[in-house]
């Protein structure tokens, strides 16, 4: 008898659980003819507060009108952002993201921009190196190298997918250099090799970072060097190159998105320029999403 009782009661929370979880589901599908801030609560999903990309987008609700329509930035994590894209774009839900390429999540999800009409979040941007004062006569083969390094969106892609996929980025950066024989070979070409010496990179533990600060600290190990790596938040990332506390750092996103830092810091660093051109940065949208196109639709549409 008991024992019927508990089943009935087991075959009844089958029953209502999921009719409970679909009532809480926060939106509905997108509606193409419903004000959109209304159904996403007026709100861009966002990353952690220190990323050049959110400064932008900050200046961007207001620039365009929408701080005083409600719209509000929400901080996270890039985990938690592509992770409440990814439900959102299983349910076709709406959704505003801070994105950027290189990045797997254009890879990955149906994504667009929004177009940028007032130009907050620039064009192309371009990834610098930054290495401290003194760097070329103290370590020159580290600095010769660094000056070197320059690789495209799709290689660095490459490296940020397989690292998604559960790779080490240690042993992605190797795989890569191992493909990539003749790239490496024109930034190290002639450079004479160390035997031991430390080097210390600083970067900010972003997917984009990650592999491009993995690969040339591999090349550079490869050279010699007992390289290591040391994540941080972006402004003790500027300020360890600034004061000589590391030797070099990867992840100069210009002119917008680390502008300020590069402003702030100027005369403290020496710029070795891109290592990779055509970036962007900006807000993007599932493509589902086909009436809004640009960031003056969310005010409008
Ligand atoms: N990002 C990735 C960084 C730079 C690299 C776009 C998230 C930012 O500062 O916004």
């Amino acid at each position: 008898m008991k024992k019927q009782k508990f089943f009935k009661l087991f075959l009844l929370a089958l029953l209502i659980i999921p009719i409970i979880s679909a009532c809480s589901s926060q939106t509905a599908s997108y509606d193409s003819k419903e004000k959109l801030g209304s159904q996403i609560n007026y709100t861009v999903t966002g990353i952690d507060a220190g990323a050049g990309i959110m400064s932008s987008t900050q200046k961007a609700l207001k620039a365009y009108g929408l701080e005083s329509d409600n719209w509000q930035l929400q901080t996270s994590s890039t985990a938690a952002m592509t992770s409440t894209l990814d439900k959102a774009i299983q349910d076709k839900r709406p959704i505003v993201i801070t994105g950027w390429q290189p990045h797997w999540m254009f890879t990955k999800y149906p994504i667009k921009f929004l177009k940028d009409p007032k130009n907050v979040f620039g064009k192309a941007e371009h990834i610098d190196t930054v290495v401290r004062k003194g760097l070329k006569t103290d370590k020159p083969e580290a600095y010769t190298v660094l000056d070197r390094f320059h690789w495209t969106p799709a290689q660095m892609s490459e490296v940020m997918l397989k690292v998604n996929d559960g790779v080490d980025p240690e042993k992605a950066a190797k795989q890569w250099i191992k493909k990539n024989p003749k790239q490496v070979q024109s930034w190290t070409k002639g450079v004479k090799k160390v035997h031991g010496q430390s080097l210390k990179l600083t970067y900010v533990a972003w997917d984009s970072e990650i592999a491009s600060t993995n690969v040339i600290a591999q090349v550079l190990r490869n050279q010699g060097y007992k390289v290591t790596i040391q994540a941080m938040e972006i402004q003790p990332v500027w300020a360890s190159v600034a004061t000589g506390a590391a030797d070099a750092q990867v992840s100069a996103w210009l002119p917008k998105t680390s502008g300020l830092f590069y402003k702030d810091y100027k005369g403290k660093f020496e710029d070795l320029g891109p290592n990779l051109k055509g970036a962007k940065v900006g807000l993007a949208v599932p493509k589902y999403m086909t009436n809004i196109n640009s960031i003056e639709d969310l005010k409008n549409k």
